[in-house]
């Protein structure tokens, strides 16, 4: 007999179960009966394959005196003993579009396909705290999920889908208070003849609310962190877990993490550690007991391609989790060590070029994220590296889940790669790895200490310049980026259609909306809710148990209930405490470290610094380019990663602030005297914001300033920036090297010498 023997095999007759074996057995046996009536030896009988082969819903090693098993501590395995042997995970397709009736149309029909549960995205007016009629969110209404400003919109997005019965998760943090308030409202709403805490305790679903990883890199809050932790979080902590206790009141994200340039040890390390700071906030700040808050925190990863790192990731941080959460908190339910957690495919490995490429970089990512254990899963679409996703881009995606569940068999054992020596290493390593970290953390104080001194983002842009380096420089290959490109027709070919939004348009139906709205509702109960809520925003002491009348969260509900807006909700607390101005800086010297670290490429690189020293040598000074980010999109990866480039080839770089006007752009480009503006766009509202930037450069008398432009931008629209508007002179996709831009950037600056 070999050493990975299994239950089926003879010698299992004689076998004395160990202890992690009985609890497994009893854990999958009830899990199976309350789900579908069955057993584990049903599942142990009934499943043959085609070969004669019978299938275990789990294997171990038989020679291990306490193996681990799924569902039972330290959950390396999973939270669950029976896993996806007959509960696979949640299909969870995270959308929204341009209005509350588009996106209720593709989340019915999604219903209808086979998805389990709803993922809402929301535009970035929403998640600033802005209503649409608001002048700095111009550009960006409708743009990148769907915008709602009032309860209105909310039973619209859910119309004739029970909120009761469909689990909705929600990507909200910064105004996560209204958004939240909007969402329960609207669920009483739907069911007036019936007990409101009855509805409310019905409320299944999650809430993002994470706001740390915001301040590290996301950027989509609204207020200074205190506030936003020590009241916004602790009070919708302490509702939650009294009126709402099937709700998941966090989802504690590493995706972004990961996004932003984090490589996998640092996504894990500090989401744990993110997760660890919101106990501590729930038990220290808000009073509230760690077994009613822990159990409905959940959590969210980012799955990229490095496959068996990511398996690894998800193996890794169950286990952290639960030993950490054991250690700090003592906690007497078993269910608040569990680390639940949905994953997303890496939105940031998908490739501009050759776009059906991306469908096999998803599925990949999508096989790690089962295979690592995940309960739900997004999976993105196709063409996202170059717009939103079309319905037939949406369509595959989804069902690329489907086949993986319904067509391979991955979902008839639990944790299937347990026990290669490979996979368990690997495992142990990357906990190893994370936990270094998280100590490093935990000894400065816990995550909003580390955040607020920087050097949580520092890390991960640090991390984000390294492998941008590593790619220019072709350390790491990525297909039809920088080996295997196509050209020519070829590539022509490969163009697919993308989906355009009138942005216009939907910011007219918007507001239009929002007055009707306005002009019905009775000004003075408006008023009182307002008033109310920056009563309690004023205050310094907690809030947060459930039932106390100046809870956050309540009083955002009354507000919703009496029609007030989002942007008015959020204006009422901003009032008490402010809005958070970032403050931002440049990595120095890792890409340039990264990206000679093998000397490939070198003379690439040489190549550059000597044109930029000829630059100076002719103009008196070094090429300066302001890098800036326009409108409400705080994704500043690709900001920060072309800055740091940049300044390492010997550019002097101006970092503008996030969330500028256009006209705050020109300003600052004229003060600085730069030559270029290099605008980065993720967030799909280049075709305003552009144009809108170069009419500023002309009006200031400023029109000879280049502007160059890169992000996520369809080369359909390439022709409508360059040639229709002239609002910019290039246009860099996602996959461009920087040391290519940086040299097409010099030979466009005009040169005075030559004037
Ligand atoms: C599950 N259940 C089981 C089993 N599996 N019971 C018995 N046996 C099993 N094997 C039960 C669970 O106990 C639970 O019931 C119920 O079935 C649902 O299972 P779940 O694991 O809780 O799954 P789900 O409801 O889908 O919830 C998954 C988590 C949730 C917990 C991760 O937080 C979630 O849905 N998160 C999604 C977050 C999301 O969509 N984020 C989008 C980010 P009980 O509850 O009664 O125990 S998009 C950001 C994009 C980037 C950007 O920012 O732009």
């Amino acid at each position: 007999n070999r050493h990975f023997l299994r239950p089926g095999a003879a010698v299992f007759s004689t076998y004395e179960s160990p202890e992690s074996v009985k609890k497994w057995e009893t854990l999958a046996d009830k899990e199976l009966s309350r789900a579908k009536n069955v057993s584990v030896d049903t599942l142990r009988n009934d499943r043959i394959t085609p070969e004669g082969i019978q299938i275990q819903p789990v294997y171990w090693d038989l020679n291990e005196t306490d193996p681990e098993m799924p569902g039972v501590f330290p959950y390396t395995r999973g939270p669950y003993a029976s896993m996806y042997t007959h509960r696979p995970w949640t299909i969870r397709q995270y959308a929204g579009f341009s209005s509350a009736e588009e996106s209720n149309a593709f989340y019915r029909a999604n219903l209808a396909a086979g998805v389990q549960g709803l993922s809402v995205a929301f535009d970035l007016p929403t998640h600033r705290g802005y209503d649409s009629d608001h002048d700095r969110v111009t550009g960006d209404v409708g743009m990148a999920g769907v915008p709602v400003d009032t309860l209105r919109d909310m039973e619209i997005l859910f119309d004739g889908i029970d909120l009761t019965d469909v689990s909705v998760s929600m990507t909200m943090n910064g105004a996560v208070l209204p958004v939240m308030a909007f969402y329960v409202q609207a669920a009483l709403e739907q069911n007036p003849d019936k007990d409101p805490a009855e509805i409310m305790a019905s409320l299944k679903g999650t809430i993002q609310n994470d706001i740390l990883k915001e301040f590290m890199v996301r950027n989509t809050y609204i207020y200074p962190p205190e506030p936003s932790i020590r009241r916004i979080i602790a009070d919708i902590m302490g509702f939650t877990s009294v009126h709402m206790p099937k709700f998941n009141s966090l989802s504690i994200s590493g995706y972004h993490i990961q996004e932003a340039g984090a490589d996998a040890a640092l996504e894990l390390a500090f989401t744990i550690a993110d997760g660890l700071e919101y106990i501590r906030t729930a038990v220290d700040v808000a009073g509230l007991d760690v077994d009613s808050v822990a159990p409905r925190l959940s959590f969210f990863w980012g799955i990229g391609m490095n496959f068996y790192t990511e398996i690894a990731k998800l193996r890794a941080g169950r286990r952290l989790w639960a030993t950490l959460v054991k250690e700090k908190f003592q906690p007497k339910k078993e269910k608040s060590l569990l680390l639940r957690t949905h994953c997303q495919t890496s939105g940031y490995s998908l490739t501009e070029a050759q776009p059906q490429n991306n469908i096999i970089r998803t599925t990949i990512e999508a096989m790690a994220a089962v295979l690592g254990g995940t309960q739900s899963l997004h999976t993105n679409s196709y063409d996202e590296a170059l717009a939103l996703p079309t319905v037939q881009s949406a369509r595959v995606a989804r069902n690329t889940q489907l086949i993986l569940q319904e067509e391979t068999g991955i979902c008839d054992v639990a944790d299937p790669l347990a026990g290669s020596y490979f996979i368990e290493s690997l495992t142990d390593e990357i906990a190893d790895k994370a936990l270094e970290i998280i100590q490093e953390v935990e000894e400065y104080g816990g995550m909003t200490k580390y955040i607020d001194s920087g050097t949580a983002k520092m890390r991960v842009e640090e991390s984000a310049t390294r492998k941008q380096g590593r790619i220019d420089s072709k350390q790491e290959t990525i297909v039809g980026v920088n080996k295997y490109q196509l050209d020519g027709d070829a590539a022509k070919e490969e163009m697919v259609e993308v989906l355009q939004i009138d942005n216009a348009k939907a910011r007219k139906t918007q507001v239009a909306r929002m007055n009707e709205v306005k002009a019905s509702r009775d000004e003075n109960l408006v008023r009182e809710a307002l008033d109310k809520l920056t009563a309690s925003a004023k205050l310094t002491t907690t809030t947060s148990l459930g039932d106390n009348p100046n809870n956050l969260m309540k009083l955002a509900i009354d507000a919703a209930a009496v029609r007030c807006t989002l942007g008015e909700i959020s204006e009422a607390l901003e009032v008490a405490w402010g809005r958070h101005v970032p403050t931002s800086s440049v990595v120095q010297g890792a890409y340039n470290a990264s990206y000679n670290a093998k000397g490939s490429s070198a003379t690439e690189y040489e190549t550059v610094l000597q044109e930029v020293q000829a630059f100076e040598d002719s103009e008196g000074r070094r090429p300066r380019i302001l890098v800036a980010k326009i409108g409400q999109d705080g994704h500043d990866r690709g900001a920060k990663v072309i800055a740091s480039g940049f300044s390492d080839l010997g550019f002097d770089v101006d970092v503008g602030p996030l969330f500028q006007t256009p006209e705050e752009v020109a300003i600052q480009a004229i003060d600085s005297d730069v030559h270029v503006i290099g605008i980065s766009s993720q967030a799909a509202a280049h075709k305003t914001l552009l144009p809108a930037l170069k009419k500023e450069l002309e009006e200031k008398g400023a029109g000879s300033v280049l502007v160059v432009a890169g992000g996520v931008i369809p080369p359909q629209d390439y022709d409508f920036l360059m040639k229709e508007t002239q609002s910019c002179s290039a246009v860099f996709g996602p996959g461009t090297r920087v040391t290519d831009a940086a040299l097409q950037v010099l030979g466009l600056i005009p040169r005075e010498s030559q004037d």
